[in-house]
């Protein structure tokens, strides 16, 4: 019987929902009968049945659940959410063993759904592509270990390292590199730029290109330059915007005071408060800049297009206070960073 198989089958499962089930990780759950699946689901959306209890209402013949083994990307959880604990319904049903990718670390979890099975005399073999499984709750996993969101830093530069040609919107990447950002959007929960870039580009932050969901716009704006009329401000998904002069909740817009000083840590902290999990930074220079020098940032996404020579215009961040440790790969025109 090969647990690395059926749990690469959980992450499969598990990566369907990713960038939807927010504040929720991604699981999958595989429910495996003499080596042969006889069930499987996956976590779809926050409030809604986790990834175990579709798994085990997808199998026809409940009588086999007994002699099954039961395989879950993130350890079944022990509380009471907005859904009762998993692990209670996996003992009720009496499986024969549980497979577990990683350990959950939301306080409310961590270790204690392992320990009501196992304490039911059910063997429990966990740590199955463990690596993997936390790969794909980097965002949730960085959340609570480090208690600020999971930080992706994007932008597009040209062969000779400028971001716009003479400080115009200038046009660095192609529709295909505009559907790969719109993916990266759906992905986070919410999408960071500031002032400058706002106000030349009147970006809507909105994934239209794809499917998905819209993600949070926050707007780094200290002196609220970003007029009303802008699209950022259209309705079309919740805005918060960090400033210097004011607080105030107006149905999905938000305005949060800030000091002008640790720009990037004060925004994390209140979006810690505020349960946002990821954010990707989209720009500009100066904003990018901020999260850099501070080294807080767990993903540098560049697209880098080595064919344009702008000569002039805004200096591209750099990654040079990068600790030794970051992961570079190139695919395309895709540079990423992994600093974590
Ligand atoms: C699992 N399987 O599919 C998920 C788990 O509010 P609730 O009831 O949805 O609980 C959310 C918490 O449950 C979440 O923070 C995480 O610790 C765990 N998520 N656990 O066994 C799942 N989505
Ligand atoms: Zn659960």
């Amino acid at each position: 019987m090969d647990h690395e198989f059926y749990m690469q089958r959980c992450l499969d499962l598990a990566y369907k929902a990713l960038g939807k089930t927010y504040p929720n990780p991604i699981v999958g759950c595989v429910i495996v009968h003499n080596c042969e699946i006889i069930g499987e689901g996956f976590h779809e959306k926050a409030g809604e049945n986790h990834a175990e209890i579709n798994a085990i209402k997808s199998v026809r013949n409940p009588e086999l659940l007994k002699e099954s083994t039961i395989y879950v990307s993130l350890e079944p959880c022990s509380h009471f959410g907005k859904t009762p604990p998993c692990a209670n319904k996996i003992v009720e049903i009496g499986f024969k063993k549980v497979v577990i990718g990683c350990l959950d670390s939301n306080k409310a979890v961590n270790g204690k759904g392992k320990k009501i099975i196992e304490d039911a005399g059910i063997e429990v073999i966990s740590g199955i592509l463990e690596q993997k499984c936390k790969i794909a709750n980097k965002r949730f996993f960085t959340f609570q270990e480090k208690k600020r969101p999971f930080i992706v830093l994007k932008w597009a530069e040209s062969g000779d390292g400028f971001l716009d040609q003479n400080r115009q919107p200038t046009q660095i990447g192609n529709y295909l590199t505009k559907q790969f950002v719109h993916q990266l959007r759906s992905q986070e929960e919410a999408i960071l730029v500031g002032t400058k870039t706002a106000l030349t580009d009147d970006p809507s932050l909105t994934t239209r290109e794809i499917e998905g969901r819209n993600p949070i716009r926050i707007l780094l704006d200290l002196d609220l330059k970003v007029p009303e009329n802008f699209k950022i401000f259209n309705g079309e998904a919740k805005t918060i915007v960090f400033n210097t002069k004011k607080n105030s909740v107006l149905k999905d817009l938000i305005f949060v005071k800030i000091n002008r000083e640790n720009v990037a840590e004060e925004m994390l902290k209140h979006l810690y408060e505020l349960q946002i999990q990821s954010v990707l930074i989209e720009g500009g220079a100066f904003t990018l800049q901020q999260f850099i020098n501070n080294n807080l940032w767990d993903e540098a996404i560049i697209i880098k297009n080595e064919n344009l020579r702008l000569e002039n215009g805004t200096k591209a961040p750099t990654l040079s206070s990068k600790p030794e440790k970051v992961l570079k790969m190139r695919q395309n025109f895709v540079e990423f960073y992994q600093n974590f």
